[in-house]
């Protein structure tokens, strides 16, 4: 660890100590004799977010003041992980923490791990939202977070014999020391029922939703505090509550169960996170989610806005809405509903408000995983919001029309409607029309976006994409990830890497220089003895830490080709085989990731990974030169072990398929080698720490485009490879599955017949990768030069280089003044 605080607080150990005390006795009900360890970190905790509160409240009394314009940030997940060690860290508190509790007799290390990880989110997208929210405190952006307090996160992933097994993750069974809950907050949210037509004198007509049902959404705040403290933010999560718990009525009349069940049926909305397979089921309870999001967080904004302005008409001038993927984009209808429905604007006004306020961010291309809603699911759920889809899309299409066009082609394709299969409401559609930036969030997927998902609507409005390259917090993924190397750059580059990730590239020149690199070599290394414990632990699977730890760390899915990973795996594993006496490079093949429950084929590829290990890590002819090993229950915390243990980074995804990719940002960032195509991010990585220092492999996303308009059978290529050729057969025949040794029939031929994703086309140029990565790894200094320069070259990727951005160009805010 660093050993001191990066931005010491004024607070003395006294004053903690005797803080904790206090709250000890008088929150957690406890005195030193009888608190359990629990009882520490609960008070830990509260004295920790006492130090918050007085920021917090000044930052959302700044935003009154000053009026800076507010950014609302709507998404359904936010995967946060532990907060006390960001909390501490980002206060400058950490070591004199480490010391109040020291005199208390607890250790901060071990308090640290009693908190559950908040997992309210999936993968990527949602760790985004959480490091976003971290950037836009530390930037001072007067921000909300919005998004839903599900009583049940991401699945706890168990391995049984290698097969995934879901369990429900339970993470508010102890409560949740850092929300303050605000019963007042509440907004009732309706469902289904009818609309009914008014027309007033006037002879106007006005539309007023009655629904059938009412919800409630209940606020949940979370502070968000900055770095060095200097502004806090709120994540808001909503949570579900029947309106009358037990409607008397019903229960009088008799129907207690039907009055409890509608409680259920109510609150069911927060219970439980979806698990993203990327392919939207169509699930109605997904959609309520979606809907009681999306329309409590915007009739909080209006609330809010009115206070503040005591009128909407300046929504626009005053409010960033940015819509994270298109799962709240219902919110473009549900505004319009808002502005016209309830408080009167003039439809045309309404539109003009909308668009200026909504932007949107897409995180996909893979055209199974873009959302789209049966037509009469949207009309019996929400039918005055479909009526107003109707109505959006019809004048969008009138104005294409009108400017010309009359393909019936392109009319089809920028129509809000699919009328293919079953009649659809395309959410993307919905979200580009209301919007007035849309981003992709690498180089190349905004480019790929303007050529495919949204080629037509794109060239109907040339200005609207823009692109906006994720990031990642430098707080949590380098300075209390890997304290040991944050010290070692602070040295040699000076404090400055605190403030300016930018200043990173001042430790290039070291990149040489022996002492240097035997103190980054030395930290690289306590960091893999620290990661071959829980591997030990958790595999019990033995590793050497002077090996090369070779790390793919993610969601399991196709297009991200674990598989090629594996299949290169076994072939290493003939070669050692065919030679034992070679001197191989050593290495331990470091998988983690969890598989959506209902993904069968991203299962199987699980258990493959985990076949594979058991027979590798048992055959003593390997004498250790090859270990595989399975980490489960991958999450938030398990990552900020890994990452700073690595030396190699899979970034291995088909070539335009990974939207960007945040996980090949953190391990590069601590100084792991990248192999991996040029998808995604990857592009842009390989610009800043050079081509050098990064090993690309596979083909581009262009030759992937021409490669499978010849047709996906693979026969030809299998047949050029003898390696694969191996490969596939000994995998095909059972040799890692003699218990079932047809196992992977199904899965040998998908990818000798149908491989999409195009594994075994860029199977030998992947081998040969490898081959060169081996040979870099035995040249140590060139080795360490490499990583150094990673580490060095990749201050680019805050993301409060990505927030700024943001704020520049899509929000059209400035960072508030300090307070
Ligand atoms: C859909 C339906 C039902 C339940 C869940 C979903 C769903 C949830 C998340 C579908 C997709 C989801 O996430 C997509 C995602 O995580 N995309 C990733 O976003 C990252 C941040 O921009 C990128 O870095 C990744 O490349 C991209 O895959």
């Amino acid at each position: 660890d660093t050993g001191r605080d990066i931005a010491p607080a004024a607070d003395s150990v006294a004053n903690l100590r005797e803080a904790i005390l206090r709250r000890l006795t008088y929150s957690v009900g406890k005195n030193q004799a009888s608190a359990s360890e629990y009882d520490w970190y609960l008070a830990v905790v509260y004295a920790t977010r006492d130090r918050i509160v007085e920021g917090w409240m000044a930052s959302t009394n700044a935003a009154y003041v000053h009026g800076p314009k507010r950014v609302y940030y709507l998404s359904l997940e936010f995967l946060i992980g532990r907060l006390l060690g960001d909390a501490l860290n980002n206060l400058g508190l950490t070591e004199t923490m480490r010391a109040a509790t020291r005199e208390l007799g607890v250790d901060l290390e071990r308090l640290r791990t009693l908190e559950p990880d908040a997992a309210l989110g999936n993968g990527g997208l949602g760790r985004l939202a959480a490091c976003f929210m971290e950037s836009m405190a530390t930037l001072s952006i007067a921000a909300h977070g919005y998004g839903i307090r599900y009583d049940h996160g991401l699945f706890r992933q168990v391995l049984k014999d290698g097969w995934q097994q879901e369990y429900p993750e339970d993470w508010l069974a102890l409560g949740n020391p850092w929300e303050f809950k605000r019963p007042e907050v509440c907004y009732r949210i309706g469902f289904g029922g009818a609309v009914e037509a008014l027309t007033s004198p006037d002879g106007a007509t006005r539309y007023a939703w009655k629904p059938a049902e009412y919800v409630e959404a209940i606020a949940y705040d979370t502070p968000v505090v900055g770095w060095r403290g200097a502004h806090v933010n709120t994540l808001r999560l909503w949570s579900a509550r029947a309106c009358d718990p037990l409607q008397l009525d019903v229960f009088n009349a008799g129907d207690y169960v039907g009055a409890v069940a509608d409680k259920m049926r109510a609150e069911a909305i927060s219970k439980v996170l979806y698990p993203s397979d990327e392919t939207p089921a169509g699930q109605e309870l997904r959609l309520r989610q979606e809907y009681f999001f999306a329309s409590a967080s915007l009739q909080d904004a209006l609330r809010r806005h009115l206070k503040q302005y005591q009128e909407v008409r300046s929504l626009a001038e005053h409010v960033a809405i940015q819509l994270n993927d298109t799962h709240p984009a219902i919110s473009v209808a549900e505004l319009m509903r808002l502005l016209v429905d309830v408080h009167g604007i003039a439809w045309e006004e309404a539109w003009k408000i909308t668009q200026g306020t909504i932007s949107y961010t897409n995180h996909t291309l893979l055209p199974e995983a873009l959302e789209s809603w049966p037509v009469p699911l949207l009309e019996r759920m929400l039918p005055r919001q479909m009526q107003i889809i109707y109505l959006i899309n019809a004048l969008h299409l009138d104005s294409v029309r009108k400017s010309g066009h009359t393909d019936a082609r392109l009319i089809a394709a920028v129509s809000m409607i699919d009328e293919h299969a079953g009649r659809r409401v395309r959410m993307g559609h919905l979200a580009f029309i209301g919007s007035h930036k849309v981003n992709g969030v690498s180089a190349l997927h905004s480019k790929l976006l303007k050529q495919t998902v949204f080629r037509d609507l794109g060239t109907l409005y040339p200005d609207r994409i823009v692109n906006k390259t994720n990031g990642i917090t430098f707080r949590r993924w380098l300075f209390e990830a890997n304290p040991g190397l944050t010290r070692l750059l602070a040295d040699t580059a000076g404090e400055g890497i605190y403030d300016d990730p930018m200043a990173l590239r001042k430790i290039a020149p070291y990149a040489s220089d022996a002492a240097f690199v035997g103190e980054f070599a030395a930290v690289k290394r306590q960091n893999k003895v620290a990661l071959a414990k829980i591997i030990l632990d958790r595999c019990h699977v033995k590793v050497d830490p002077d090996v090369l730890f070779d790390v793919q760390i993610k969601r399991v899915h196709e297009y991200k080709r674990q598989l090629l990973n594996i299949l290169e795996t076994v072939a290493l594993y003939d070669a050692i085989r065919a030679q034992p006496y070679l001197d191989w490079v050593p290495r331990v093949k470091i998988f983690a990731g969890k598989a959506a429950a209902s993904y069968h084929h991203a299962k199987l590829i699980i258990k493959l990974a985990n076949d594979v290990a058991n027979v590798i890590n048992n055959d003593p002819t390997v004498r250790g030169m090859l270990k595989v090993a399975y980490l489960p229950n991958y999450n938030v915390s398990l990552a900020e072990s890994i990452i700073p243990a690595s030396d190699l980074s899979e970034q291995i995804s088909t070539a335009g398929m990974e939207a960007s990719g945040t996980g090949n940002m953190k391990l590069a960032l601590n100084g792991a080698l990248t192999i991996g195509t040029l998808d995604g991010a990857n592009v842009e990585i390989k610009q800043h720490v050079g081509d050098e220092n990064i090993f690309i492999f596979g083909m581009t996303a262009e030759q992937v485009a021409q490669r499978r308009g010849r047709g996906i059978d693979m026969r030809e290529t299998i047949a050029r490879s003898p390696a694969l050729r191996e490969v596939l057969d000994a995998i095909g025949s059972g040799v890692f599955s003699p218990d079932d040794p047809g196992r992977y029939a199904g899965l040998v031929d998908i990818l000798t017949h149908h491989d999409h994703f195009l594994v075994c086309e860029d199977f030998d140029a992947y081998y040969a990768c490898q081959r060169e990565v081996a040979a870099k790894w035995l040249d140590r200094a060139a080795w360490w030069k490499a990583s150094i320069l990673n580490t060095a070259g990749m201050g680019w990727f805050s993301s409060d280089r990505t927030i700024a951005e943001y704020a520049d160009e899509i929000w059209k805010t400035q960072a508030q003044k300090k307070e």
